[in-house]
């Protein structure tokens, strides 16, 4: 088997590399016979024996199945792939649904399981009322509705949309033990089409002396965020399909704007106005929540992007490895500043690193979704994964981290409690010697 590079932050690892447990990539890129040569040939992962016995015909082989239901549904087999909410008994506050991420595959995260989040409930918007209006300090005030939209030339991109509240478990000074949905389920990723907010604003005629919108959402909050004009003309989109159907009600319907890379809560849903300004508007979501208060008591004004962030997806807390041998450490990485350009795989806790191989296209400010083949050999391992995106940035280590910003002085019992905001540093899974996986800090 060939030896990774070494890596130029880590002088120990190219001596590790030869003995330790993840599996060169390449070797999985090859033939069958690099895969034998790799130890991976199919006894090694557990599909041998009796998977190869003729197969007996189950009831459904024999009989015709029922009949096509006009919209589909899943599997019954699969109800347990559900988020998990914050407000169960629906209490009029705010209500957070997690997507569980170690329950999914792939990179586009299905509607039925996108994150929500909604400080006001979930409003039942008729599409035929709705309006969104631009206007403030432009040449021309315009008010479109959804058909009136339509006629504009679409977009289609996929991008992921991050609370700046997701991960915080993770500032608790005591690991949590809680499914990576519970730690990182305010993130997921959707194909969005919509019209680009450039062509609707230079419509509109923006003054040339505003340098800021507010945009507010037609739900009973009345949310209102600032964006600047600049990321405005970038990337943004007034959004009217989630994955080639019409956005969740929970997730913005009939329109909302997405704001690539930066704060889910910039994401305004159920759009009703954009409202054209020279400075930011400082609303409530801007100065009192989602202010990240920094250890000393100092705050950032603003603090819009999220930054480069991977997680394990598989295997962790929930899923049990049943016998040692191969495993697929599987993961999604994503960055507010572009694409992801690496993600670097630790199988014993951070001593040495192997490359990932980064799945399918590497779409910007999307999830990636990464693999590292691994040999399990029974003993006690840590697996943690560091992602780097275009910009140069990396995923700080957990120390550097923890120094920079600080962490709980008691472990934190409630994950729904945001003890800080923006956490982007790493999270380990360590497996004892029977396989149970448990949160822990490398
Ligand atoms: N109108 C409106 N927009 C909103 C919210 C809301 O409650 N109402 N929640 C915000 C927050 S806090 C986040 S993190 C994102 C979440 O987007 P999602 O619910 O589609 O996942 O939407 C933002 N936009
Ligand atoms: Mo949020």
């Amino acid at each position: 088997m060939s030896i990774l590079p070494p890596n130029h932050w880590s002088a120990r690892s190219h001596n590790i590399l030869a003995e330790q447990s993840l599996l060169n990539r390449r070797a999985l890129l090859g033939k069958g016979a690099a895969l034998a040569g790799a130890g991976l040939g199919a006894a090694t992962a557990g599909v041998s024996g009796a998977a190869a016995e003729p197969l007996k015909d189950e009831k459904w082989s024999l009989e015709f199945g029922s009949t096509i239901p006009a919209v589909q549904e899943r599997s019954p087999f699969e109800k347990n792939v559900v988020r998990t909410l914050s407000n169960p008994n629906g209490e009029m506050r705010n209500s957070h649904a997690r997507t569980q991420h170690q329950l999914l595959g792939g990179t586009l995260t299905p509607n039925s399981q996108f994150f929500t989040i909604s400080h006001c409930g979930v409003p039942n918007i008729d599409p035929a009322k709705h309006k969104l209006v631009i206007h403030g300090k432009v040449r021309q005030p315009l008010e479109f509705t959804l058909d009136t939209l339509a006629r504009y030339p679409m977009v289609t991109r996929t991008a992921f949309v991050e609370c700046a509240g997701n991960s915080a478990p993770l500032f608790s000074n005591q690991p949590m033990q809680i499914t990576c949905g519970a730690i990182h389920g305010l993130v997921s990723n959707a194909e969005w089409s919509g019209v680009r907010l450039s062509t609707l604003l230079e419509e509109a005629g923006v003054d040339p002396t505003a340098k800021w919108l507010v945009a507010e959402g037609a739900d009973a909050q009345l949310l209102t965020r600032s964006v600047p004009i600049k990321k405005a003309m970038d990337d943004c989109l007034i959004v009217l399909y989630q994955n080639g159907e019409r956005l969740m009600p929970g997730n913005g319907y009939p329109m909302r704007l997405l704001v690539p890379g930066y704060q889910g809560n910039m994401n305004v849903k159920h759009v009703r106005r954009i409202k054209v300004i020279d400075q930011p508007a400082y609303t409530f979501f801007e100065t009192k929540n989602y202010s990240q208060i920094l250890p000393g008591g100092k705050t950032w004004r603003f603090n819009f992007l999220m930054q480069v962030k991977s997680f394990i997806t598989y295997p962790t807390l929930g899923h049990q490895l049943k016998e040692p041998g191969f495993y697929n450490i599987s993961g999604v990485a994503y960055s507010g500043n572009g694409r992801i350009s690496k993600v670097m795989v630790s199988a014993d806790g951070g001593k040495s690193w192997g490359e990932a191989a980064l799945q399918g296209s590497v779409n910007d400010k999307s999830f990636t979704r990464f693999n590292m083949p691994w040999r399990w050999d029974g003993q006690p391992a840590v697996i943690t994964s560091r992602a780097w995106d275009e910009s140069g940035a990396s995923q700080p280590l957990r120390a550097e981290f923890i120094s920079a910003r600080g962490q709980t002085s008691e472990p934190v019992t409630n994950p729904l409690l945001f003890p800080s905001q923006h956490y982007n540093s790493l999270t380990s899974w360590g497996i004892d010697s029977k396989g149970e996986i448990k949160h822990v800090y490398a």
